[in-house]
């Protein structure tokens, strides 16, 4: 899991080589002049689909939801230009198969983003975009959750740059991405393993983030599950206050994701009240007064993409994961009950 955590900065500059081909699949899906899209996806692959959706809904102004593959497959969306957007590192998962299926059915184009091009649902849509990280060994998903994401942004940008011009800013910012994923991962991780320490003299977790992170904060405390078998809680910032207020007391370990833009101030303030209710607050942000706060935190590294913050937050909290189940004295390489992918009956 650790040396697929290190690779990822590799894995983004591996997807920036292969963009034409991202910005080809834009150009044909672009054919059925879709007004609306659709991501769908199961466990980590859902979380990716989130962030995708945010980012193509609040950066690139398209039309986009995510739902997990057997949402779709219960309730679709009524939209009638839809297009489907499957995420999955294995492309076999039942319901996104059975989603990308559906949607054969209801004639909406569908595009899979997968690590293996050769799996069913890599054939089966009507164009399949290889995630490109090769193989990855662990069960548990790392570089192939922030590589999916990475190319839903990357396909969702082009998308918009066929409906609008003038986005450079943007380009330079996406652009800059591997570099920015080289710099958290050599800068964050001794202060993971901190965090993670002083997170198993903890016993109860609370993940909060708003926008794109509060999709990372479901995945990290995925993470958090999957490899430690702990519970762990996830709101939007401000919902904290509308009741899970009460679970605050000595013992709880609040992370939050915190970056410079317009949720900093509110954050500010509810994690000032939460740590005054006794919860260790454990802020990761590249906002100083903010790390500088709390005796636990992790630091962002100063010059990276404000608004790819969030993504860029998943890869410290795979590492807080990673050391607070080797702290524990478990295995996250051999994570108890979890396959790669599960496979049930969803076809009918
Ligand atoms: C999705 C997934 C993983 C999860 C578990 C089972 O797989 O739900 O997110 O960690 O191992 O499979 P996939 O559809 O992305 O292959």
């Amino acid at each position: 899991m650790i040396s697929e955590v290190r690779e990822q900065a590799n894995v983004f500059a591996r997807i920036f080589k292969n963009r034409t081909l991202i910005a080809d699949a834009a150009h044909e899906i672009s054919k059925s002049n879709p007004r609306s899209h659709c991501a769908v996806g199961c466990g980590s692959s859902y979380y990716a689909a989130m962030i995708g959706a945010f980012y193509d809904e609040h950066l690139f102004s398209l039309d986009s939801r995510a739902l997990p593959s057997s949402e779709f497959i219960w309730y679709p969306p009524a939209s009638d230009s839809l297009i489907l957007l499957a995420l999955s590192r294995s492309g076999r998962t039942s319901e996104t198969l059975e989603a990308t299926r559906r949607a054969k059915k209801m004639k909406i184009p569908s595009v899979a983003l997968t690590s293996d091009p050769s799996s069913p649902m890599g054939r089966e849509c009507d164009y399949c975009l290889d995630i490109g990280i090769g193989e990855e060994k662990s069960v548990v998903m790392t570089k192939s959750f922030t590589a999916s994401t990475l190319t839903s942004i990357l396909l969702g940008f082009e998308l918009s740059k066929l409906q609008s011009a003038g986005r450079s800013e943007l380009d330079a910012e996406l652009a800059k991405l591997p570099n920015d994923a080289d710099g958290v991962i050599r800068g964050v991780e001794n202060q993971a393993r901190a965090v993670a320490e002083t997170m198993r003299r903890l016993n109860r977790f609370i993940y909060l983030g708003s926008g794109a992170s509060y999709g990372a904060c479901l995945e990290g405390a995925l993470k958090l599950r999957e490899t430690s078998y702990t519970t762990c809680e996830v709101y939007h910032i401000p919902e904290f206050r509308h009741g899970p207020f009460a679970l605050l007391q000595t013992g709880v370990g609040v992370v939050a994701i915190a970056p410079d833009d317009k949720t900093l101030s509110q954050s500010e303030m509810l994690l000032r009240e939460m740590a005054s209710k006794g919860a260790t607050v454990i802020p990761i942000s590249n906002v100083p007064k903010i790390t500088n706060a709390y005796k636990d935190s992790i630091r962002m590294p100063d010059d990276i993409s404000p608004k790819f913050m969030p993504l860029l937050s998943v890869i410290a909290m795979q590492m807080v994961a990673y050391y607070y189940a080797v702290r524990g004295g478990l295995n996250p390489d051999l994570p108890r009950n979890l396959t790669k992918f599960v496979t049930t009956d969803f076809g009918q």
